[in-house]
């Protein structure tokens, strides 16, 4: 297959690409660190007989985002999976406190760029004949948490694009699924508290989180799924995770 990953330079989508790649799947691996990606494509190159396209761009910006797309030619074309996973999380003060620019980041980031990437490969699939599109959502999209406001309605909305793209692609044989995962140990928090460490790593302290190659599994196991079975959704968590606000923690 040829899968497609957002955001791979690091955390879910690096792990996601490995897995893939351990399975012998060729890989478009995008994001905006270009670095990471070339560093990435040649550890992958070099362990597994798969090859590896970098494409480097920032998703918020719908021109890169097209123009990235245009630019693939021959088999890239032919995209098998995509898997939606740029996005992030910026800030956990409360609505009021909160800053109205990480609001904007994060809409454009994890719904219009989720947009602007699916929207040029839907049509890619549909003259392939079908394809996957693979939607990382999160717990935040079950349920709302303090402190989480946009950040929850974004993942909302992830899953409210899920089901409406699963509806109207339905005619294009391209399966659609969102994979929902709790708590992982990623530069997630990092990022959410602006690199301060001691507030990330907090966030995992107590008990056993998900780890990003937990979720690359799950995504693999919906990749790899007969032509005729599609998992629409799927919530994991930490044994330890009830949902978004319990955790069992020091037990
Ligand atoms: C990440 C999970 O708990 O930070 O999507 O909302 S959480």
């Amino acid at each position: 297959m040829i899968v497609c990953i957002t955001g791979a330079t690091s955390g879910i989508g690096k792990a996601t690409a490995l897995h893939f790649a351990k399975n012998g799947h060729q890989l478009i691996i995008t994001g905006r660190r270009k670095e990471k990606l070339d560093q990435l494509k040649q550890e992958i190159e070099a362990k597994y007989n798969v090859e590896v396209l970098v494409l480097s761009f920032d998703i918020q910006n719908k021109e890169a985002v097209n123009q990235a797309v245009k630019s693939l030619k021959g088999k890239w074309q032919k995209i098998d999976v995509l898997v939606n996973n740029a996005g992030l999380a910026l800030g956990k003060e409360t609505f009021d406190n909160a800053d109205i620019s990480d609001f904007e980041t994060m809409i454009d980031t994890n719904v219009k760029g989720l947009l602007y990437i699916t929207k040029p490969i839907v049509e890619l699939m549909k003259k392939n004949g079908g394809g996957h599109i693979i939607n990382l959502s999160s717990t935040a999209a079950k349920e709302v948490y303090p402190g989480g406001h946009v950040y929850c309605a974004t993942k909302h909305a992830v899953d409210a694009l899920t089901k409406g793209m699963r509806i109207d692609l339905l005619p294009y044989e391209i399966k659609v699924t969102s994979i929902a995962p709790g708590m992982v140990d990623t530069e997630f928090s990092t990022v959410r508290f602006k690199g301060d460490k001691s507030k990330a790593d907090d966030v995992y302290k107590g008990f056993t989180p998900l780890y990003a190659e937990d979720v690359a599994d799950v995504i693999y196991y919906a990749a790899t799924t007969p032509k005729h079975v599609n998992l629409n959704d799927v919530v994991l968590t930490a044994t330890a995770q009830a949902n978004s606000y319990i955790t069992l923690k020091n037990a």
